[in-house]
């Protein structure tokens, strides 16, 4: 893993909180998840515990605030979100959440693309920092985050499956 990726992936974390990463390898270049990854406005084209997306201010550069509103059955309804780094040239993407109504305070997340060695695929590397909500360990807070991550990573994989092997699967 080259440095600046280990930079981006190392976060303060406080005593109360927890920081956790999911890797996530894509069958598609990285130019291509990439042009998925960097849509602020559209989370919901992978993020399927996400029912709407709306954007609040700015045009999709640093500092736009996006509201979602998430599918029934979680505990929580929407989040206010700001987009904290989109570079293109180096395919790093970081939100906060900066509010709603859920348990997730202090939400911090980093996603970086990485090229596999003959450039054919993609290592998606997505690290975290949260608060632990009250009454809630460290524990149970990074297995319900990762769950939606990888959920989330996974679909992202499967935009980029093949119809071949989305049917051998089936
Ligand atoms: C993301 C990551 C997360 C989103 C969480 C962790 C969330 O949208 C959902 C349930 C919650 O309880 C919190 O990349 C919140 O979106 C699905 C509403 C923030």
């Amino acid at each position: 893993v080259p440095e600046f990726v280990a930079q981006y992936h190392t976060h303060a974390v406080a005593p109360n909180q927890c920081c956790c990463s999911v890797v996530q390898t894509v069958d598609a270049p990285v130019s291509a998840v990439w042009s998925v990854v960097r849509r602020f406005d559209n989370p919901q084209a992978y993020k399927h515990f996400l029912k709407s997306c709306q954007v609040i201010d700015g045009d999709g550069d640093v500092g736009t605030l996006r509201e979602v509103h998430v599918v029934s059955g979680l505990p929580a309804v929407s989040s206010m979100e700001r987009l904290e780094i989109l570079d293109d040239e180096q395919h790093v993407m970081s939100f906060s959440i900066v509010g709603g109504d859920h348990r997730l305070a202090n939400y911090r997340s980093v996603t970086t693309l990485h090229s596999t060695s003959d450039g054919s695929g993609t290592v998606v590397i997505e690290s975290y920092v949260v608060d632990v909500p009250h009454g809630n360990t460290k524990e149970d807070t990074s297995v319900f985050v990762d769950t939606i991550v990888r959920c989330n990573l996974q679909s992202l994989a499967q935009i980029f499956e093949s119809s071949a092997k989305r049917s051998l699967l089936k």
